[in-house]
């Protein structure tokens, strides 16, 4: 028995600390194989930048990842920061405050620019604006800069995001394309995405806790007694 308490506790705090990190995501329609005239759940935004944004059809693991559909924007013109797919506001993903989340990406770029620092390269951020339960826009989180080692390579892209404000209950997630005004070549420039997911990183569960506490006491115990 005093061999077998300390097993089991490690065998349950194994057990505990190794679930999937990765139960499912919290994007609709993640990889953007639904809809009629545009994927599910998603819109864009291109203001004023000159990018032409697209819904890709393809063939996986060329021009889509996965399955048929992808989107991507496509950046004719210099300094065109800020054109994005991004989740329609109906479709948000609900957070919990105080909560950071494992993002990852699918994405490939064809004509960028990777000549220079990571600075001066076309390359794309991944953004989640933060709302309250009343609808209000309480913060934001920007992924570092990421861009690519080559052209027309399905690369794949991680992310932990810091901690949700405590009270926010959604957020819209964005692929924004990010291209500086130091860019001066790659005409037709098109970052395309694809299998996109966003979990919450899980806490050390309860159960597991309880095991190492267990183990500690036990061996502490053994110590203890060893002394005297
Ligand atoms: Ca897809």
């Amino acid at each position: 028995m005093k061999i077998l308490l300390p097993v089991l506790a490690f065998a349950v705090g194994v057990a505990g600390f190794a679930r999937p990190v990765h139960a499912q995501t919290l994007l609709t329609n993640p990889g953007f194989e639904n809809g009629s005239t545009s994927p599910t759940g998603w819109g864009t935004v291109v203001g004023s930048t000159g990018a032409t944004t697209t819904w890709v059809s393809g063939t996986a693991g060329i021009q889509v990842y996965s399955g048929t559909r992808a989107v991507a924007i496509t950046a004719p013109a210099v300094n065109t920061y800020s054109a994005r797919w991004n989740l329609l506001s109906s479709s948000r993903a609900t957070v919990t405050g105080n909560q950071t989340y494992a993002i990852n990406v699918w994405a490939m770029g064809s004509n960028l620019d990777l000549t220079g620092g990571i600075n001066d390269q076309d390359g794309f951020n991944v953004g989640l604006v933060y709302y309250d339960s009343s609808n209000t826009q309480i913060g934001t989180w920007a992924s570092a800069s990421s861009s690519f080692a080559s052209n027309n390579l399905w690369t794949n892209f991680s992310f932990t995001t810091t901690a949700t404000p405590a009270t926010a209950t959604t957020a819209v997630f964005q692929l924004v394309y990010r291209r500086p005004a130091t860019v001066t070549s790659g005409s037709n420039a098109m970052i395309t995405w694809d299998d996109v997911s966003m979990a919450a990183v899980p806490e050390p569960s309860p159960v597991a806790l309880l095991g190492l506490c267990a183990l500690w006491v036990t061996f502490w115990k053994r110590f203890s007694r060893r002394r005297a």
